[in-house]
């Protein structure tokens, strides 16, 4: 295709899909004439893949997520088409500016954080590696909030990212079935029957995932939740006209909006409804889709694999034996095992707030028959290992990850550290039962969105010094280590960072009336507001060195800018209180003349996929500071590695793997280790102790809590200073001198600029075992047992 082609196909959609012409077309159109004409070059490779696929006869994946946190897909696709030129000179020669045509395009937050940015990495990388699969997940109407500071404060409001119409759906109305919900159970001719009394439609929406250079394609599919009856019409003709319209306002709840809170199990029905929902609807469309090319269904396990990510589509076992058992006639214990071949989870935390259990009351209520196969599970776990002590009913509840694990063949961490965890802690019991059963795949990310797209400077360098193939081979990027003696490719190195950072600094400027410089070090911790990652470590840190400037205005010190991005759950006090804390001291840090050259906060509102492109790629230090033991992967972490942004961290999740491959001397490590982490929980006092060790940290303390950043208000910090004084679960206290000093090695190296290059290139070129591409073949090697459909790109 011709730049020509791409051009009369845009200004096509432009006439006949969109109903404008040139003169009168605003962004909107020309993005969505241009996504509309995009999106017809991926048709064919996806029709190709689909009948591929089905020729193969063979196994596809099946990923099951709550959440796909996508963002933007226009640039994405023009990337993997190798349609970058074409496309910015359409948008030109139709007097649009490229980058605001882009940035059109709503960012589709149809996740919370780690969790639903990993499905979409995976989706990029299977489509890439010709992995035949489906994602499967829910058409939200709301994705997550937008957030906005009121006076430091956040202010969330609702995301509405389908106001407009999604450029990259293809609706399915015959692809529907029937969800049902509550009723009875009753005995028919010694066969338990369901008698559901509710009912609601799931209706496919599909998205096309192109992989690189468009050689094969799958499919997202999101339900979207129907009245069976959308209008009751006895009721209109009572003149009732709200209850006429209340069935299908009913039913569309379920899929209305995203649950923000990834901090803890809220229980709420409406949230075990949505589970079940997308669960149910996926599963019966993947049997349809096996029925139609095989017969017996004891064959599932050789032809789907399905990954439940994280628990929330646990419901996927029982939920595949009662299709089997109760519809499809096959006896209960080949269902449960046929089901068993064909599952998968993935443990994403372990923290005990978040794992999921439902009171079993609920589970009655709603799903019924579901209970009573969770129960028969459960004692045919018991009947086979009699001494066990997990079970999946306990104390009321229903265990969602027991019951995972019982129901997978495969259960797998996303970290070394933190599958090492799972078998220790959480599943310990379970893996001594199962010993084969805990497989490690270490988490990755995609270097097309995360570098291709992202860093068209370090795409460049990248390409011209090494080859265009390291896109689809990422440990290519090994082949740029003997670049890092040469001054040549150093200053280029330099130079696309500094061009990186300026775009950033200009950004700052307009959109945050900030103005920063470009010169500083941009310092970058960005991820959910959670007391376990610790950004009010690092912002006590930053009031210490506030102290140290002041009061010694001529010494040697780094320029720094702190650059904070992050949402807080709406119901979580304390991380709103954190994020209330770092704007407070951004205000006054940022007004002080004398340290002004030396250090600045920013805390631009609303961090999204979209700003984590803006800055990643800008950054020169990457903070992964969580407490060790807690973070299970991170991959925010890599994508700063791969960028060039050298960690300041603790050996934490991947960053354990992280420092191991870029080599120790080039990540600043500090802090316990996860034993240590526990140990020093048990010792009575610890965070006073540490407190009063750190006349640094009692310092910050103190002044967060007399108001020196609350314009004298003593109250308003009062539940994060007294938690860190008399609680400090999260060990910041007894870390804080060691991050503190890591920082001052991190302000030493870099006053070293060509030290810090050699370091951030390092970077670079040792973490390409983190692209996606290498985790999806894990995956398929040890959990799903497929091959590629596609040979490995040439290219
Ligand atoms: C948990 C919950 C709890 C119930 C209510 C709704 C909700 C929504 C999301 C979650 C997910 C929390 C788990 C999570 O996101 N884990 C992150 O997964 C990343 C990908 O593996 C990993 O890199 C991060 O370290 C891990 O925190």
């Amino acid at each position: 295709m011709t730049h020509a082609d791409l051009r009369s196909d845009t200004l096509r959609h432009l006439e006949f899909s969109l109903g404008k012409d040139l003169p009168h077309a605003h962004v909107y159109d020309v993005r969505m004439a241009l996504s509309l004409a995009v999106r017809d070059r991926i048709i064919t490779p996806w029709f190709a893949s689909t009948r591929a696929a089905y020729a193969a006869r063979g196994k596809r994946v099946y990923y099951l997520s709550m959440e796909f946190l996508i963002g933007r897909l226009l640039e994405d696709a023009i990337v993997n088409l190798g349609l970058m030129d074409e496309a910015r000179a359409v948008c030109e020669s139709c007097g649009f500016d490229f980058a605001t045509v882009l940035a059109n395009e709503p960012d589709a937050a149809l996740g919370n954080g780690g969790l639903g940015r990993l499905a979409a990495c995976f989706l990029d990388s299977m489509s890439t590696l010709g992995c035949p699969g489906h994602g499967y997940g829910i058409r939200y109407e709301h994705g997550l909030f937008q957030q906005r500071f009121e006076d430091g404060v956040q202010i969330e409001e609702p995301e509405e990212w389908l106001r407009q119409k999604h450029a990259w759906e293809f609706e399915r109305p015959e692809v529907m079935y029937g969800i049902a919900f509550g009723g009875h159970v009753r005995d028919h001719d010694g066969r338990r029957v369901w008698e559901p009394d509710e009912q609601v439609l799931a209706k496919a929406h599909d998205t096309p995932v192109i992989g690189w250079r468009g050689r094969w394609a799958n499919t997202l599919r999101l339900w979207g939740a129907e009245a069976v009856h959308g209008f009751d019409l006895a009721a209109f003709n009572r003149g009732d006209y709200m209850g006429a319209t209340a069935p299908e306002a009913l039913a569309r709840t379920i899929s209305r909006v995203l649950y923000p809170d990834d901090t803890s199990d809220a229980g709420k029905e409406l949230r075990l409804r949505q589970e079940y929902f997308f669960t149910a609807a996926s599963l019966r469309d993947i049997l349809r889709r096996f029925c139609g090319e095989h017969e017996d269904l004891a064959a599932l396990p050789r032809h789907v694999a399905i990954q439940l990510n994280d628990t929330h589509p646990a419901i996927a076992g029982p939920e595949l034996i009662r299709l089997l058992h109760d519809e499809h006639g096959m006896d209960f214990d080949t269902a449960e095992d046929t089901a068993r071949g064909c599952l998968g989870y993935t443990n994403h935390t372990l923290m005990p707030e978040a794992l999921e259990r439902w009171p079993e009351w609920l589970m009655d209520r709603v799903l019924p028959r579901h209970l009573e196969i969770i129960g028969r599970i459960d004692e045919g776990h018991a009947r086979a290992h009699p001494h066990r002590n997990a079970h999946i009913l306990s104390d009321g509840n229903v265990n969602m990850g027991e019951l995972s694990f019982i129901m997978a063949h495969k259960v797998n961490g996303v970290s070394a550290l933190h599958t090492d965890l799972v078998k220790d802690t959480v599943f310990a019991e379970l893996h001594r039962l199962h010993p084969d059963r805990i497989v490690n795949q270490t988490n990755g990310v995609t270097p097309r969105r995360w570098i291709v797209a992202a860093n068209p400077a370090l795409r460049k360098l990248v390409g011209d010094t090494i080859g265009p193939r390291w896109v689809s081979d990422l440990e290519r990027l090994s082949e740029l280590e003997p670049h890092v003696d040469d001054a040549g490719f150093m200053d280029a190195y330099a130079a696309a960072k500094r061009t990186n950072k300026e775009a950033l600094a200009r950004w700052l400027r307009e959109t945050q009336g900030v103005t920063v410089n470009p010169a500083a070090m941009f310092d970058i911790q960005i991820k959910r507001i959670h007391e376990y990652k610790r950004q009010h470590m690092n912002i006590l840190e930053t009031i210490a060195l506030w102290n140290a400037i002041r009061e010694d205005p001529n010494g040697e010190w780094t320029p720094r800018v702190k650059i904070f991005g992050g949402k807080a759950a709406p119901g979580y006090v304390l991380a709103k209180e954190i994020i209330h804390l770092i704007n407070d001291v951004g205000r006054v840090i940022n007004a002080d003349p004398v340290t002004r050259d030396w250090l600045q906060v920013v805390y631009p509102p609303n961090y999204n996929v979209t700003m984590a492109e803006r800055l990643i790629p800008a950054a020169d230090l990457s903070e992964q500071i969580s407490t060790a033991g807690k973070e299970a992967s991170g991959t925010g972490n890599m994508k700063f590695a791969m960028n060039g942004a050298p960690t300041i961290g603790t050996l934490d999740g991947a960053n354990v793997e992280i420092r191991e491959r870029v080599g120790a001397e080039n990540f600043f490590l500090f802090g316990m280790t996860a034993p240590e982490v526990v140990a020093r929980r048990t010792v009575e006092g610890h965070a006073a102790q540490a407190i009063d060790a750190s006349p640094r940290l009692a310092q910050a303390l103190e002044q967060v809590a007399s108001g020196v950043f609350s314009d004298g208000d003593t109250d308003r910090y009062r539940g994060v200073v007294d938690n860190l004084r008399h609680h400090d679960f999260f060990v910041v206290c007894s870390d804080f001198d060691g991050y503190w000093d890591a920082q001052r090695r991190v302000d030493a190296a870099f006053r070293d600029p060509a030290g810090w290059m050699r370091m951030a290139a390092l970077n670079t070129a040792r973490s390409g075992w983190f692209s996606s591409d290498r985790t999806i073949r894990g995956y398929m090697a040890e959990v799903w047992d497929i091959a590629p459909l596609i040979a490995p790109a040439s290219d």
